[in-house]
């Protein structure tokens, strides 16, 4: 548990005492929250709609859409960039690319402002999705790993298994989520996606999706990916499986990787 901020009032001891609990309660985002209850992950399957081509080129590390167009943010130092695709054709449509210096992560869209993080550089770039217009930088203490928004926060991961609520004018931190599967930390959560009202993770080098309560953090759900990409279409340099995008208009999803050739449009089953 982490307080940010203790604010000192001028009333009684057991009054103080109260009102510390009150304003400490509603940071508390770990399963702490229910000490005692372990919550148990479901078991989900994939089952693929639809298969569409994705750029072999693209190293994934964001994914989303907004107003029903795909967007990616894709790594590597020389690399990087940030891509408006074409769903169907996976084309890409337009494109930003970083300076050799910055390998870029994940990315999220949010009031029309899109947010891509750096790896290890320390900043999260700001621009205008319409446009592709540079409006800015904020500084990142960690590292960057994955990243989405559930409306009014930034959502973080830095490869550890917390998340961080940030702040989208000042990158400040809001609160922090301590996630667990089964009651145990999962680290290396990665790329990110907010899809009604639970936040979706990758696990770095794991064939496997978290579905993750954002008021406890705990796992409610671990998606079985494993043989998405069929061998037959893997090569020297396909990497793992990365990328998640919800798209709100229809309800559908999709799932990509590093170097991926294909992007499957899937829904989940139970086991
Ligand atoms: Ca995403």
């Amino acid at each position: 548990m982490k307080i940010r901020h203790i604010y000192i009032l001028p009333v009684s001891g057991i009054a103080a005492a109260f009102l510390i609990a009150a304003i400490m309660l509603p940071g508390v985002v770990s399963c702490a929250q229910n000490p005692g209850k372990r919550i148990s992950a479901a078991e989900y399957k994939l089952k693929v709609l639809e298969t569409l081509p994705h750029e072999r080129n693209a190293y994934t590390q964001g994914l989303f859409f907004d107003k029903g167009q795909l967007y990616e943010s894709t790594g590597q130092y020389g690399e990087s960039s940030f891509r408006k695709v074409d769903l169907k054709t996976g084309k890409v449509l337009r494109m930003l690319t970083f300076d050799s210096r910055y390998f870029a992560e994940g990315s999220c869209v949010l009031d029309g402002r899109v947010y891509i993080l750096t790896w290890q550089e320390h900043k999260c770039f700001v621009y205008s999705l319409d446009d592709f217009k540079y409006l800015g930088e904020m500084r990142n203490p960690t590292e960057g790993w994955g990243l989405t928004s559930n409306g009014k926060d930034l959502i973080m991961s830095d490869g550890t298994d917390k998340l961080y609520f940030l702040d989208p004018m000042t990158f400040s931190h809001r609160t922090t989520l301590e996630v667990k599967m089964n009651g145990r930390p999962l680290r290396f959560l990665n790329e990110l996606e907010y899809i009604d009202g639970k936040i979706w993770a990758n696990v770095y080098l794991e064939d496997y999706i978290v579905v993750i309560d954002p008021q406890t953090g705990a796992v409610t759900g671990k998606i079985d990916c494993r043989n998405l990409l069929p061998a037959s279409l893997r090569n020297s340099t396909t990497d793992v499986l990365n990328g998640i995008a919800y798209n709100p208009a229809d309800g559908s999803v999709y799932l990509t990787g590093k170097y991926w050739p294909k992007m499957y449009k899937v829904e989940i089953v139970k086991k």
